[in-house]
């Protein structure tokens, strides 16, 4: 699994005159979410476009909430030198409700406009924020019928894949330590034998 974290600061929280995230200029959004490089997907036909259902939960914090969208929900989009520039999206393809908010979408889009970050429409399992020119966050839902929205920039993406390298728990971990110990000791022991039965 390809994991990844995402954080921003609030821009612009004037689509959200009523407050309904509870968020102002100036404050942290968070959003997380993960893949399978292996399992997803891509359902576009479009050798530059790769267009994935995560199938996994994708959350976003912002006020002091994290709203958590459903597996059917998050989604990604790669697009590879479409007129030129690559571009990569992640966020919700359906709406969802979480605590009492309803309508719930949201997204980050990154764009690299000398389309030198990818070279094809694969899932990444890694890019630096720096490679791309632009990128933005918006995050938008209603609360009984009132609608709200805020957007800003992304300070920091990171990734970390865990491909070979499943946890181990300590206590085996030192068995196996202390066992590779033994063998090593074993095999010196044997050695010094050996050299003094040649001498
Ligand atoms: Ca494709
Ligand atoms: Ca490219």
């Amino acid at each position: 699994m390809v994991e990844v974290e995402v954080t921003g600061t609030i821009t612009d929280v004037t689509g959200d005159p009523d407050k309904i995230f509870g968020a102002d200029d100036g404050d942290t959004f968070m959003m997380s979410y993960s893949y399978d490089t292996d399992t997803a997907v891509d359902i576009s036909g479009s050798p530059n476009i790769g267009l994935y259902f995560l199938g996994t939960p994708m959350s976003f914090t912002l006020g002091g909430v994290t709203y958590i969208a459903p597996d059917s929900s998050s989604a990604s989009r790669i697009d590879n030198d479409t007129g030129g520039v690559d571009s990569y999206v992640a966020g919700t393809a359906r709406s969802f409700s979480d605590n009492g908010l309803d309508n719930l979408t949201g997204m980050i889009l990154l764009t690299d406009t000398d389309g030198s970050v990818f070279s094809d429409d694969s899932l990444p399992i890694s890019f630096a924020l720096s490679d791309f020119e632009q990128s933005m966050f918006n995050f938008g839902g209603s609360d009984d019928g009132v609608f709200g929205g805020v957007q800003g920039s992304i300070d920091s993406i990171t990734f970390s894949s865990d491909m070979g390298m499943s946890p181990v728990p300590l206590p085996a971990a030192i068995w196996l330590f202390g066992s590779a110990l033994a063998g090593l000791f074993g095999f010196k022991l044997r050695q010094r034998h050996t050299q003094v039965l040649a001498a």
